[in-house]
């Protein structure tokens, strides 16, 4: 834990820094990786299997009765539960759907957007120490309410070459039928080149490790899009002397346990909420069952103590944190003055896993600074918005002098034509 007392302005730079990561050699791998998969298809995936998930897999697709057991494997309350979340998750987003508009700008001249869903999307949800079920919600939820015809998921399978149940439940429940266990950088190649089992995709979404990350951004030179650039998890939490240390010390370590690379910071205004919460963080990480890595991720995380909630947001907006939790009493107040974040929490009650499960919001959210440009993933990222423009004859008569104009004086005289032609 990195402890901070009315730390100088000028100082803050530093303290906004997410740790460095290594960036060992991994661009070799995963251009080997795609070459790999590019040449043996299914096959080269059923070896990466074998060597990075020790996992004998004879076929890569799912099949019926997999998905039929798995279901059997979760109880009714964690069915009930997820249920729930998917119709929360599905309301959110569709109220962003939003009515087509068009705009007479000049008269006779008539402009409007539509959207169309990316057809084919590939979902990639890791496995390891904490598969993240709830993150197949997030991403196909609103893959399904924007239209997109086809959604691919990949996942690692485990020892026994097996798929978490809860992730085949999840994705059953979202109507995915499209599911193989190939996980890392070989699956988003997979997902970009298409194999005999695997089509390729238009757009790769989710989270994932290093490998994962570097593999997505490669998969950008083969004309497949991405979610957005990713790093490890964060939460920036900003404190009152209202706040009540022991809940924000349970949402820091919430964010803490992902990963030992996940960061959080604690910031307040009150020397007493300061000091009680951080006895509640060092109390509250000793029952937790990943206290080894959230261990690790404070000794990254900080905890600042400052004069005034403006600074607190002053310095938020410097960290542009992927989470931000306002435990103050005045939180309406403060609401204009955040400029970046991707997902806010505001009050006392309103702690960050509710948005990673389940009130509705998407928890796929920009990191590591991304917040100051990115916004997280919506109905939007599932769908191209087209623009579309009718002239009448009128139309064109009003706007045709300023479109002549424009085009002489850039020298395009085939343009100022298109115009100058048809009003003749
Ligand atoms: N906090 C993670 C999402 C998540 N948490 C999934 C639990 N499960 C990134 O926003
Ligand atoms: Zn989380």
């Amino acid at each position: 834990m990195k402890i901070y007392q009315y730390p100088t302005k000028d100082s803050w730079k530093d303290l906004v820094k997410r740790p460095v990561l290594e960036q060992k050699e991994i661009s070799g791998r995963i251009t080997d990786i795609f070459a790999e998969v590019e040449k043996n298809g299914d096959n080269a995936l059923r070896e990466f299997n074998k060597k990075f998930d020790k996992a004998d897999t004879q076929s890569i697709s799912i099949t019926e009765e997999e998905i039929e057991n798995a279901e059997k494997q979760i109880s009714n309350e964690l069915k009930q539960a997820i249920q729930q979340a998917k119709e929360n998750i599905s309301t959110f987003h569709a109220s962003q759907k939003q009515e087509i508009q068009k705009v007479e700008t000049v008269k006779g001249v008539v402009c409007w957007r539509e959207n169309r869903a990316v057809e084919r999307v590939g979902i990639y949800i890791p496995g390891g120490t904490a598969p993240l079920f709830s993150t197949v919600l997030m991403l196909a939820v609103p893959a399904n309410l924007a239209g997109c015809k086809e959604i691919v998921l990949c996942t690692p399978p485990d020892k026994n070459g097996n798929i978490n149940p809860a992730i085949l439940y999840a994705a059953n429940l979202c109507g995915i039928s499209e599911i193989f266990k190939t996980g890392g950088a070989q699956a988003v190649a997979a997902m970009t080149l298409g194999t005999e089992s695997i089509p390729a995709v238009n757009k790769i979404f989710g989270p994932g490790n290093q490998f994962v990350v570097a593999a997505k951004e490669y998969a950008q030179r083969y004309g497949v899009a991405i979610d957005m650039p990713a790093g490890p998890s964060e939460v920036l939490v900003i404190a009152d002397e209202q706040a009540v240390p022991g809940f924000c010390a349970a949402d820091l370590l919430s964010q803490a346990e992902h990963g030992s690379d996940s960061q959080v910071v604690f910031i307040t205004t009150d020397l007493k909420v300061f000091e009680e919460t951080i006895e509640a963080v060092n109390q509250q990480i000793k029952d937790l069952p990943r206290n080894e890595f959230a261990a690790q991720a404070l000794e990254n995380s900080s905890f600042i103590l400052v004069n005034s909630l403006e600074e607190t947001l002053e310095f938020s907006n410097l960290y542009a944190p992927e989470h931000l939790i306002l435990a103050i009493a005045d939180f309406e107040k403060y609401i204009p003055l955040i400029e970046n974040a991707g997902s806010v929490f505001l009050g006392n009650y309103s702690c960050e896993s509710a948005g990673d499960y389940a009130s509705g919001t998407n928890h796929t959210l920009p990191t590591n600074g991304y917040a100051k440009n990115y916004s997280g993933v919506s109905l939007d990222s599932f769908v191209k918005k087209i623009t579309f423009q009718h002239l009448s004859k009128e139309g064109l008569q009003n706007l045709g002098k300023t479109i002549e104009l424009m085009a002489e004086a850039e020298g395009l005289f085939a343009h100022k034509n298109a115009v100058s032609i048809r009003l003749k």
